[in-house]
């Protein structure tokens, strides 16, 4: 039987870029996307979910005949502090509800996404293992470890393959990311390439570890088509891709655009980075599925700054023809 998957969280930064590829992959009448927003034009077939909605889920769920879930709903961790026990109910309940309706609708595969967060100031912040100790200092990230925790009781229990990466700041054009510390990174260069100055919310040398969008996107997709005895790790698998400091990006951006200037005014974002890991061992990842990143600080804003020149260009096209 053909897997039918289900996005939820489609609309979000990860999730546009992902359901695009498994439309891709997989044909556009195997995939479902959904988020808590009405589409009147989406490229695919798409449901609103509210994810806190446990029935509404199982409905599309039967409705499309799913068999894999990939459940990316989440409030991320600079917007999480605004509202903690929002942040943790929202986070939780639709995880809960993704890994009960999982379990009784049968679903075959669930992907869940954590994140460096769950890292706090007792992990080592270079080179931190796959088992590093745990003390997330955000909601986000505490929601993040115990959402870890239930994906391996939901695996030992029920049997449920539930499969999980800790994703770094992740870097893309296509989509924008939503109140995350790491947003910066991509904020940056929409900046750069518009020709405006940017105000940096982290220090120069804050050094986070991130991602290029493609081999986030190439992580997940690997680590779903693995076989499952190749899954030793049912918390949640760290995944590197580069780390850099906000200077060290400035100063590979400026060779693009040298008059392209940067201000550092350090915020409360600063101290959410400061737990953080620098740099991120997922050598367990590489020898279970053969994680190995392709994009280096190089490539990646190569590729960042031709596809924005471009994005821009086109929409600078489009008003022209509407005005
Ligand atoms: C955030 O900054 O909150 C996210 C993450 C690292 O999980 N991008």
């Amino acid at each position: 039987m053909k897997n039918k998957t289900l996005i939820i969280g489609a609309l979000g930064q990860l999730g546009t870029v992902l359901s695009a590829q498994l439309r891709e992959l997989h044909g556009s009448d195997q995939v479902v996307a959904s988020d808590i927003h009405q589409q009147d034009h989406y490229d695919g077939i798409y449901e609103v979910i509210d994810a806190t909605d446990a029935e509404r889920i199982a409905a599309v769920i039967r409705q499309h005949e799913i068999t894999e879930i990939y459940h990316l709903a989440a409030i991320l961790s600079a917007k999480g502090e605004e509202q903690p026990l929002r942040t943790w109910h929202i986070n939780m309940s639709t995880l809960f509800n993704v890994l009960e309706v999982a379990k009784s609708e049968g679903i075959k595969r669930v992907f869940f996404p954590s994140s460096i967060a769950v890292f706090g100031a007792e992990a080592p912040r270079l080179n931190t293992p796959n088992h590093a100790y745990l003390d997330p200092a955000t909601v986000y990230g505490m929601s993040k470890s115990a959402g870890e925790l239930w994906a391996q009781y939901y695996y030992d229990k029920y049997g449920l393959d539930i499969r999980s990466l800790r994703y770094p700041g992740v870097i893309g054009y296509q989509s924008l990311p939503g109140g995350g510390t790491t947003d910066y990174a991509v904020d940056i260069f929409h900046h750069a390439v518009r020709g405006d100055d940017y105000s940096c919310f982290l220090r120069e040398d804050a050094t986070l570890p991130m991602i290029y969008m493609d081999d986030a996107i190439r992580a997940t997709i690997e680590l779903m088509q693995a076989p499952r005895e190749q899954i030793s790790v049912r918390t949640s698998y760290n995944l590197a891709g580069l780390s850099f400091s906000p200077a060290e990006l400035t100063a590979e951006i400026q060779r693009h655009y040298p008059s392209f200037s940067v201000s550092y005014q350090p915020d409360h974002r600063q101290q959410i980075a400061d737990k953080w890991p620098k740099t991120i061992d997922d050598s367990v990842a590489r020898s279970d599925w053969g994680w190995q990143p392709r994009y280096d600080l190089t490539t990646l804003c190569e590729t960042m700054i031709a596809g924005l020149r471009d994005q821009y260009h086109q929409q600078d096209k489009d008003s022209l023809i509407r005005a």
